[in-house]
């Protein structure tokens, strides 16, 4: 994902106070552990995310919840038109667990 040059501060403070019902909800959606990380000279958002099935957040796309919050979000981060996050699925090149 791509964050808008100077809104670093506010993208980490919305997350810090993030709505007890999308936590929830990324979690009953078998999203056991979810992190963001921010690549400072390029704004570049990585997220990383450990689910129990196939599907990931950004496949919850239809539920109010989401919608709600990707409008929430849409100032601070290149979007779709729908607000979705741009974003890009990356090729796994190394694991070791
Ligand atoms: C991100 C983006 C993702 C959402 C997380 C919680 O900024 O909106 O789609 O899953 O926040």
């Amino acid at each position: 994902m791509k964050l808008f040059p100077g809104n670093e501060k506010e993208y980490q403070r919305r997350h810090e106070e993030i709505w007890p019902e999308l936590k929830e909800l990324l979690m009953d959606s078998g999203i056991s552990e979810y992190h963001i990380f921010l690549d400072q000279e390029t704004y570049t958002l990585f997220a990383f995310q450990k689910v129990s099935g196939e599907g990931n957040s950004q496949d919850l796309g239809s539920h109010p919840v989401v919608q709600k919050w990707w409008s929430y979000m849409a100032d601070l981060m290149e979007t779709n038109s729908d607000n979705s996050p741009i974003s890009t699925e990356l090729k796994e090149v190394f694991r070791l667990i």
